[in-house]
């Protein structure tokens, strides 16, 4: 008998080895962001809208690079429940089919929310009756996706900005505070299998919101309200990742919740240009590192597949850009730096633009001083030779270059462009060229550059 329970575990461990060894040669770094997410224990999601899934490049993207498919708009109360007790959740069940078929995760989104309401629901005035009717809906639309749905957003931006207070809604006003918890008892009810989440925006870093949100989560766990997730929704601008984004985060975790980036999107002034796109670029890598960094930190997703269907222009006119492929489904320089903060590398797509799986690139501290630093990069070919490559480093607060080596630095504000010096540009398969550079910190701030390469 256990001579038989051994011999069914050997042949079950071979052929698990065999699909790992089919699915990852040994050597190589993942090359998507689903599948270096996955080496690192984490998920990589993106928005995605019915409206584009028949757009073969849109599709492909979506199935190539994502492993958690958050409905743009299909989920909304204003689209699943039109008029009361009526549902219609066909638009959300073709997401849901097609996540299935490509083993995606699936985030629902969202079922209690101030925006996307119709009317009948803002029409109540009775306590009750709000109550029965918010109770329903989540009754029936978790229900529906009962077992299907791995992490609902149950509330979505509840909290104002600037003070923390309870945000203005019908919600609030008629059924008061306890909304909330009501509405996680009702999603457990409903789906005892999924994570349910609070989401908002504007508390990616810490502040009176995120303050807010904090002592609710503790409040409901001191309570045992049931709640496993925080969604930061990290609609960021360009530039401007809070710089306590891992401790907020780490807080967060701390009360024993789960935090997800939910809607993670870095919008800039259009037209983009390369100076933009690679602060965009330190900026992502930013936000991937924070999320890595903490263990709970689980589950990254974008607003969007595409520059070309974002909602930023809609509601931000002359801004844009924020995702990480371009109108065309090219990857632009957020693209590479989210893959390589996730430990990927990207095998080089013909005809990538400035592909960055050319080259890669690893800094060094050299030596240091009190007020000082020297440090050196090193940018090492792939499998292919390059003719040239291009170092973005984003040093911190305070701190100046005086001096730089076997390198063409070009500065604009905190960010340092480094081109070859004309004889170490060109490089053979496997082949490094390296530059140095000394650090003045007088304000004592001596972190180390973010950095991110390629080959203009
Ligand atoms: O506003 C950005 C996001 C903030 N957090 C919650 C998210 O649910 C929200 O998503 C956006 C969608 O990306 C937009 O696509 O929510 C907007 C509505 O608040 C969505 O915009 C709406 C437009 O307002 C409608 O005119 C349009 O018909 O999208 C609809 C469907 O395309």
């Amino acid at each position: 008998m256990r001579r038989a329970l051994t011999a069914v575990l050997g042949t079950g461990a071979l052929l698990l080895a065999m699909l790992v060894a089919v699915a990852l040669p040994a050597s190589a770094a993942p090359g998507t962001l689903k599948e270096s997410a996955a080496a690192k224990g984490r998920v990589f999601g993106a928005a995605a809208a019915t409206a584009h899934m028949g757009e073969s490049a849109y599709a492909a993207t979506l199935d190539r690079e994502f492993n958690q498919l958050t409905p743009e708009n299909e989920m909304k109360w204003a689209t699943t429940e039109p008029s009361r007790n009526s549902f219609d959740f066909g638009p959300a069940d073709q997401l849901v089919s097609h996540a299935q078929a490509q083993s995606m995760k699936i985030r629902g989104h969202t079922l209690v929310w101030h925006n996307q309401l119709p009317d009948w629901v803002s029409g109540i005035s009775s306590r009750d009756d709000l109550l029965s009717a918010m109770r329903n809906h989540i009754a029936k639309e978790a229900g529906h996706y009962a077992g299907k749905v791995a992490y609902w957003d149950v509330v979505n931006e509840a909290f104002q900005d600037g003070s923390g207070a309870r945000r203005d809604s019908v919600f609030q006003r008629v059924i008061g505070d306890s909304y909330m918890e009501e509405a996680f008892r009702a999603a457990r009810a409903a789906d005892p299998s999924a994570k349910l989440c609070y989401n908002d925006y504007n508390i990616d870093g810490q502040n009176a919101k995120s303050n807010a949100v904090y002592n609710m989560v503790k409040d409901f766990k001191a309570r045992g309200v049931p709640i496993d997730c925080v969604g930061l929704q990290a609609h960021l601008t360009l530039g401007a990742v809070p710089s306590d984004m891992q401790t907020n985060m780490q807080r967060f975790a701390d009360l024993g919740v789960d935090v997800h980036i939910t809607e993670l999107d870095i919008r800039m002034s259009t037209p983009p240009d390369s100076s933009k796109l690679a602060t965009q670029a330190n900026d992502y890598k930013k936000v991937v590192s924070a999320c890595l960094a903490v263990s709970r930190c689980t589950v990254i997703t974008v607003w969007g597949v595409t520059d070309k269907y974002s909602w930023i222009p809609d509601v931000f006119p002359g801004e844009g850009a924020a995702l990480l492929f371009d109108g065309n489904y090219a990857k632009k320089p957020a693209y590479d730096a989210a893959l390589q903060a996730l430990g990927g590398e990207d095998p080089g797509d013909p005809g990538d633009p400035g592909d960055p799986g050319a080259v890669t690139c690893t800094y060094a501290r050299t030596a240091q001083w009190n007020g000082g630093f020297n440090g050196q990069v090193t940018i090492k070919a792939g499998a292919t030779a390059v003719a040239s490559w291009t170092v973005v480093m984003t040093m911190g607060s305070g701190q100046q270059i005086v001096a730089l080596w076997n390198g063409t630095a070009s500065t604009s504000g905190n960010v340092v462009t480094v081109k070859p010096v004309g004889w170490n540009g060109s490089l053979a398969p496997g082949a490094s060229a390296s530059y140095g550079f000394t650090v003045n910190a007088p304000t004592g701030n001596t972190a180390d550059p973010v950095i991110s390469c390629g080959t203009p």
